[in-house]
This record gives structure tokens, C-alpha cells and sequence, in this order.
């Protein structure tokens, strides 16, 4: 028989980036030997990118790991699970009988959001643990959204999106989702969304120092000068207000603080900022009356407006324009998505609020922010010591790369070797794993379920898709939710334990307190029924069939006939489409007030910051970051479909810049921050403005103990090494990786 006649196809939400596109693989055996994109997929209708396109290569990365190693005698040797297990839990008492559960860090990397263990298992294992020290890619990444939302509307995952496909305009500020393919806003087939948004008439504008694939169909690119948004933003707001054009509408009654806003954005006029953000006064005043002429806009601020020192003021602002141009909460501005999943609609009214800082981080004194500290300053909980409090001496990490994702690598490197224990739930064994006493590695992605748990609260359009694994489960892998299952019951000092008790907990817990919610559509019903009714092939099943029966969709045990169920996702392999977004505020709203709280003093207090920065006029080269369409962070650099051409590791900088430091294409430039220096090759280009430097990140795979092969052949260098972690957005405690001042130097 030949090989096509062994082949078949199976479905498989892409799980590589934020957009979630349906894709139809060709499996033979268990390998994938192809991906397309699946037409019927109600949300993405066929798209697929390049890094879809190379599942197979992924999936079938012959550097994965693919038993769990166990560290004896001072190197990693591959080792049971049942070794493994028995290592973490010897690993992990010792700390937590000395050190109680703070004594035990935990790190939680990107690809948790894009995962279903990562969906359900984080929480069980912090409670296992007991620890207060978590660290998760958020904070180099969204979180001024989250400290902006929490402030703003009481729920600090409350994130409007905007409504890419019916805005007339959308004002996009450092993102660039032709490559990135959007974030916080799910959005399959990006590029034919922004399309169709010009050609319906409306316009794009985008805030960027560099020419980006986005900002080259824009109607205006604004080259702005990196850190300065919040500044920018300002201005318009400023503008907004003295020119008459704030226009709230049916939000005026729902908002609090309006009449002290004038005056907190007294000083930001188009003038004073022009100076620091390299915008003439003229284009601010443009950018703000056609940011109100617009019968319906949306603004949309991410990595280059978050990554940054005023990280949440720019992300307040980002909501504050929406909300003065009377386009939040409505179609075709920016609204609050409804996921299957997430929580059933509650009656309006005050909430508990959001607070920031209830407990800060024990050497540098940073706030927590959702009880999460940042990230930057993981290596110096791990390497100083001071008088209230120990170090952290163990970690667990899961599907992180902090060493290449963080501020100065080496030093986290150093701290991480320093650990009495340390476990990494990664397929590779990188920069970060290299370091772990048990490396536990997760099934590739066609071996594992898949439901967006986390990114269809961001999603442009609500929908709900679930894919049972592709491929079964070869023989020796363990699933990634029984590996997390397992993990918290090691935390708990029972390894051996049935893992299909950490969900039963979880059930039992939710269940029992759905029965007790007056709001809830099982109010006064028996949980053990409601338990017996579950359907589902395990725990994660389960529980997924739990969380859509009770959510905002679901068929409420009954109490709502048709509504959403995993029999009813299982039916529809390409998806359930729930409509597009609609307007939900008061179902949203949790702040004290119960109204959305347009200056709060977190936000009051840090703009002082904000008018010194007024006088701020950086002298030197600043350095922003990139990303290729076909890379994510730092783990896809290890697939040869996924490499070379022009996505390398190089430094953009304008002609001038170039002509003014000596340098020339091609040749070596070293780059000096405060945390370091790296040497990289020059790549001339005019789509970065003067004074600019870009770098991608997540690269920097020369570091020994890795089996990365492919990648190790490339290695290019490590970005974060030139931040010494001490830059960060204070309310959000965000590091600041965008902006940030550098040297260059010919070295050749
Ligand atoms: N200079 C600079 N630095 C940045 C950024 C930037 O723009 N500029 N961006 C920041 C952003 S936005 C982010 S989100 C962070 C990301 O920071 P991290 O989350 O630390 O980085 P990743 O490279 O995504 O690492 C993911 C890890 O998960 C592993 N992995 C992959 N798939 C799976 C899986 O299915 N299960 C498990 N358990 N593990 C898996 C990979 O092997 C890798 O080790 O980087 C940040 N760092
Ligand atoms: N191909 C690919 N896709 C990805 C990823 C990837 O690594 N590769 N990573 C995923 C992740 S984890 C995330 S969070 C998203 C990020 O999604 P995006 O935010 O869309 O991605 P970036 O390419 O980092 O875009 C940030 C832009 O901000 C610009 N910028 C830098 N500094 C400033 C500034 O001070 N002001 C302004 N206005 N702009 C500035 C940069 O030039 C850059 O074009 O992408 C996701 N998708
Ligand atoms: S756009 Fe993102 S989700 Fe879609 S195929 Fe590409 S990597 Fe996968
Ligand atoms: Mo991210």
C-alpha cells in the first residue's frame, strides 16, 4: 500500500499563535506529514500562516524530548515517569519543610495560554504548593492591559477588543499584527480582516518607529519615537477634551472621574509632548479629530505600547480615547468578548474593585499585580538574600523560556544553577530546562486536546471550538494534563495518588459552589447529580464540559435546553459560531462604583511620572524589538521550515544611523545596554526611523546542555542581555523591553 492510501486527515485548532485557526492535518501513523487550513472552521475559514503550515515539522521535531530526565550525579539522564515523579516530590519537600511554600517559585511561560493543561492546571498547583512567588510571561508582556482593565471596569481581565470587522476605523499602537498575527485580539486571517476594513471604506492608522507590514497599509504610519505613547496619547485625549470632541454617549452615565480628567491632562498639549514624542503638533490634533469624526473606531494598543516605561498610563489612555470617542461597548468600537468558558452573566451593580500591591516582592519591594510578581525580578528573589524573607530555592516552570525571554539572562542563568531544585515541564531541553533536576516533557500538539480557554475571551468574534488529539498518545508519552495532575499531586507529597483526583476536587469544589449561587442556572440542585451528568473521556474533558455547561452559553444542566455542552462541540468538529460581540458592560462592570472609573488614583498617582518625562529628551540610539512571521518567541528556531531567509537575528538600523556610527550592512555591530552587550550583524534598512535600533527576540542559543541542534547551528544572540532588569512600568511591573537606550559600535 502506498503512503497516501495510509494517510488520513484529522482537524487541530492551531495552538502557535493567538489567532487559533482551524487546521486539517494529514496524519500516517502518528506522524503529521501535512497542514492545511480547514475551510469549514466557522472562525477561520481556511487561513493558515506560515508557522501552521510547518506543524508537521514541529510536531515531529526529532529534538523533542520524549521521556522525562532526571538529574543524577549532575547530569540529565532519561528516567521513568514514575522516577520522575518520585525525584519532584523529593525535590520539592525539603524546600517546603524549610522554607514553607515561598521557598518554592513558580514560573508560567507563554504557551500556557495556548494549552489545556496550562488552562486548568496552574491554579490546583499553587494552591498544592502554597506559594505567594509566582512569576508568568505576562509580565513581559500584557499585563498595563490587565492593571488598566482591573482599574477602569474592576475586573483586571477585562479587555476590550477591537471589532475588526465592522470599525471604521482602527488606530493600531505598537502592535504589528501582519506579522504577529494579532494578540488580545484573536482574529484568524488578520491580514484579510485589515483589508477589508480599507476596503469598506474605513482607514487605519498606526503608531510605530518602524515601517512595519501593518504600518505599510496603513492610510498613516506615525513613526514615533519609542516610550512615548502615553505621551502621544495624551495629547489626543488632551485634545479631545479642549476641542469639544469628546463625545461619550451612552456611557456618560456610567462614568465616574470625567470632569477631573481636563485637568490631570492639563499639560500634555500637542506642543509640549511634539518635542519627546517626534510628532508635530499638527499630526496629534489630525490624529485625534479623526479619531472622533469617525462613525465608529477603535483603538488598539500592544506589545510596543505595553513593553514600555508608562506601560499601563499608555493602556489606560488606549481606553480612555475609546471611551471619550463614545466607542466603547459598541459595534464596530471596542467590546468585551463572551468565551464559552468563561463566567455566566451576572445583574449589574457595584463589585468588589481591583487592588493592586497586596503583597510586594521581598528584595526590590515591586506590588503584585493579580498575584503575580514580575518576571525581571526572578533572579534576584533566587541570588539575594535580606533580613525578611528567604531566597526562593526551588522552582517550577512550566513551558517557560525565561533565560531568552527575561531581562539579563545570565544572571537568572547563574541563579537558576544556584537552585536546591528545579523541575521544567518543556519538550526541549533549552536555555532554561538545561537547568532542572527533572525535565518532564509534554506530547507534541497533535497528541493533545485542544480549547481556547483563555484566548476566546479576546477573540473578535465568539465562537467555541474543541479538537480531541489528532494522533493518539504513543506509547511512553504522558498527556500534559496528567503530567500538571501529577505535578500538583507531587507538590502534595503524593506522587503515586490517582491524578484524576485533582479534577475531581476541582468539580466537586465548583459544582458546590454553583448550587450556593443564586445567579447560577443549577442554584439549589445536588452537586453529586450535576457530577453523575458530566460527560467526557477524563478529568480535562470533564471539567471543560463542566465550565461550558455552566458558562454564558451552556445548557445549565438542563436548565437551558440547546445550549453549549462538549457533546454539542463534539458534534460540531469546526466549531460552534456564537455571534458577533456585543455590547455587555454592565455584565462587565465590578469596580466599588459600579461605574467605569476614568482616573483612578493608581493611574493619578503615576502621571507625575508622566509630566517629568515632558522634559525628557533622549540623547542616543533606542532599541525596539521585532517579530517574524515565522517565529514565536524563542522555541521555533529549532525547525529548519521555520528559519533562515530573512528571519534572523540581525540589527535594523536607518542609513544614517548606520552612516553616522561607521557601520555597513552586513558587517558585525556590537550593542551596549545597561545589562550587557551583544555582537550582531547590521541589516540596513529604512523601515526603522532615525535614532532607532530593532532586535528580535527569544534568540541566543549558544548556551551549553542544550539539544537544540538546529537552532544551536544559528544561534544568533540574546536581546534581553543588554537589560539589567531594573527597568520596569511600575504599576504593572512590566519590564521594559521596548525603548530602551543602547551604544553601538563597528566590531569589526
Ligand atoms: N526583548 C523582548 N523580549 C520579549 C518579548 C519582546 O517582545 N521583546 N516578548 C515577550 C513576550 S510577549 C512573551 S509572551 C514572552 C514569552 O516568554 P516565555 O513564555 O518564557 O517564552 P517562550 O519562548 O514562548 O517559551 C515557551 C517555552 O515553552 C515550551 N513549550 C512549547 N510548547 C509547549 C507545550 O505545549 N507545553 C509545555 N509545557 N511547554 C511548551 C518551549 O519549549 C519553551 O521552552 O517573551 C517576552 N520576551
Ligand atoms: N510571528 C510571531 N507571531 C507572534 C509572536 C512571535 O514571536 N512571532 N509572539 C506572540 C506573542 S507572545 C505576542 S505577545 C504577540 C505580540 O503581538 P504584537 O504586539 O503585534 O507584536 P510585535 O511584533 O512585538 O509588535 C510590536 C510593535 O511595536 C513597535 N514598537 C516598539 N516600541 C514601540 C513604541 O514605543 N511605541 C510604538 N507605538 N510602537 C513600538 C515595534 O516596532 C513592533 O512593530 O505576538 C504573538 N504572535
Ligand atoms: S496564524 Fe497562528 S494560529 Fe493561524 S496557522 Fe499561523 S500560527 Fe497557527
Ligand atoms: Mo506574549
Amino acid at each position: 500500500m502506498s503512503e497516501a492510501a495510509n494517510s488520513r486527515t484529522a482537524l487541530r485548532i492551531c495552538p502557535l499563535c493567538e489567532a487559533t485557526c482551524g487546521l486539517v492535518l494529514t496524519v500516517e501513523g502518528s506522524r503529521v506529514t501535512g497542514a492545511r487550513g480547514d475551510r469549514a472552521d466557522v472562525f477561520s475559514q481556511g487561513f493558515i500562516c506560515p508557522k501552521g503550515a510547518a506543524f508537521g515539522q514541529l510536531d515531529g521535531d526529532p529534538d523533542r524530548l520524549r521521556t522525562p530526565l532526571v538529574r543524577k550525579d549532575g547530569a540529565l539522564r532519561e528516567a521513568t515517569w514514575e522516577e520522575a515523579f518520585a525525584a519532584v516530590a523529593e525535590g520539592l519537600a525539603p524546600v517546603l519543610g524549610r522554607h514553607g511554600g515561598d521557598g518554592v517559585g513558580v514560573v508560567l511561560g507563554n504557551p500556557n495560554v495556548h494549552t489545556v493543561a496550562g488552562a486548568l492546571y496552574p491554579r490546583p498547583l499553587l494552591g498544592a504548593l502554597g506559594t505567594g512567588n509566582l512569576f508568568t510571561a505576562s509580565t513581559l508582556d500584557q499585563m498595563p492591559k490587565h492593571v488598566s482593565g482591573g482599574l477602569l471596569y474592576g475586573d483586571p481581565n477585562a479587555v476590550p477588543v477591537p471589532d475588526l470587522d465592522r470599525t471604521e476605523h482602527l488606530l493600531v499602537v505598537g502592535a504589528n499584527p501582519m506579522e504577529s498575527n494579532g494578540s488580545l485580539c484573536t482574529a484568524p486571517d488578520f491580514p484579510r480582516r485589515l483589508k477589508a476594513l480599507r476596503e469598506r471604506g474605513g482607514t487605519l492608522t498606526v503608531i510605530d518607529p518602524r515601517r512595519t507590514r501593518t504600518a505599510a497599509l496603513a492610510d498613516r504610519h506615525v513613526a514615533v519615537r519609542p516610550g512615548t505613547d502615553a505621551l502621544l496619547l495624551a495629547a489626543m485625549a488632551h485634545v479631545l477634551l479642549e476641542e469639544d470632541l469628546a463625545r461619550p454617549d451612552g456611557l456618560a452615565p456610567r462614568l465616574e472621574g470625567l470632569d477631573r480628567l481636563p485637568d490631570a491632562l492639563r499639560e500634555f498639549t500637542p506642543e509640549a509632548v511634539a518635542p519627546v514624542c517626534d510628532v508635530e503638533p499638527a499630526v496629534v490634533r489630525e490624529l485625534a479629530r479623526e479619531l472622533a469624526a469617525a462613525p465608529t473606531a477603535a483603538v488598539y494598543g500592544r506589545i510596543g505600547s505595553c513593553t514600555v516605561p508608562h506601560g499601563t498610563l499608555a493602556s489606560w489612555l488606549v481606553d480612555v480615547l475609546t471611551i471619550l470617542t463614545g466607542n466603547l461597548d459598541r459595534p464596530g468600537g471596542a467590546l468585551f468578548p463572551q468565551a464559552a468558558t468563561g463566567r455566566a452573566p451576572r445583574p449589574a451593580g457595584p463589585g468588589p474593585g481591583f487592588t493592586l500591591g497586596r503583597r510586594h516582592s521581598r528584595v526590590s519591594r515591586h506590588p503584585e499585580v493579580k498575584g503575580e510578581l514580575p518576571l525581571a525580578a526572578l533572579a534576584e528573589e533566587i541570588d539575594t538574600a535580606t533580613d525578611d524573607g528567604e531566597p526562593i530555592r526551588a522552582l517550577v516552570v512550566v513551558a517557560a523560556n525565561p533565560v531568552l525571554s527575561a531581562p539579563d539572562g545570565d544572571r537568572l542563568d547563574r541563579a537558576l544553577a544556584s537552585l536546591d531544585f528545579m523541575v521544567s515541564v518543556d519538550p526541549y531541553l533549552n536555555e532554561t530546562s538545561r537547568h532542572a533536576h527533572v525535565v518532564l516533557p509534554p506530547p507534541p500538539p497533535a497528541q493533545s486536546p485542544h480549547h481556547d480557554f483563555a484566548l476566546n475571551s479576546f477573540a473578535v468574534r465568539n465562537q467555541a471550538r474543541y479538537t480531541r488529539p489528532a494522533v493518539p498518545l504513543e506509547p511512553g508519552l504522558m498527556a500534559e494534563t496528567e503530567i500538571l495532575a501529577r505535578l500538583v499531586l507531587a507538590a502534595s507529597g503524593a506522587p503515586g495518588a490517582d491524578p484524576g483526583a485533582v479534577d475531581a476536587a476541582v468539580i466537586s469544589r465548583t459544582l458546590g459552589r454553583a448550587v450556593e449561587d443564586p445567579h447560577s442556572p443549577v442554584h439549589g440542585r445536588d452537586p453529586g447529580e450535576l457530577t453523575a451528568e458530566l460527560t467526557g473521556e477524563d478529568g480535562p474533558e470533564r471539567r471543560l464540559d463542566m465550565m461550558l455547561r455552566l458558562g454564558p452559553y451552556g445548557d445549565g444542566f438542563g436548565a437551558r435546553p440547546g445550549g453549549l455542552s462538549l457533546r454539542v462541540l463534539l458534534d460540531h468538529p469546526h466549531g460552534v459560531d456564537l455571534g458577533p460581540l456585543r455590547p455587555r458592560l454592565d455584565e462587565v462592570l465590578r469596580t466599588r462604583s459600579g461605574k467605569i472609573e476614568l482616573l483612578p488614583e493608581p493611574i493619578a498617582g503615576d502621571l507625575p511620572r508622566l509630566r517629568r518625562a515632558l522634559r525628557d529628551r533622549p540623547e542616543g540610539m533606542l532599541l525596539v524589538g521585532r517579530r517574524h512571521l515565522r517565529s514565536n518567541n524563542s522555541w521555533m528556531h529549532n525547525v529548519p521550515a521555520l528559519t533562515g531567509g530573512s528571519n534572523r537575528c540581525t540589527l535594523h538600523l536607518h542609513p544614517e544611523d548606520a552612516a553616522l556610527h561607521g557601520i555597513t550592512d552586513g558587517a558585525p555591530v556590537r550593542v551596549k545596554g545597561a545589562g550587557g552587550e551583544i555582537t550582531v550583524p547590521a541589516e540596513v534598512t529604512d523601515a526603522v526611523r532615525r535614532g532607532v535600533v530593532s532586535l528580535p527576540h527569544g534568540w541566543g542559543h549558544d548556551r551549553p546542555g542544550t539539544r537544540t541542534g538546529h537552532a544551536s547551528a544559528a544561534p544568533g544572540a540574546n536581546v534581553n542581555q543588554l537589560l539589567d532588569g531594573t527597568l520596569l512600568d511600575p504599576l504593572s511591573g512590566t519590564a521594559v523591553l521596548n525603548g530602551v537606550p543602547v551604544t553601538l559600535t563597528p566590531a569589526g
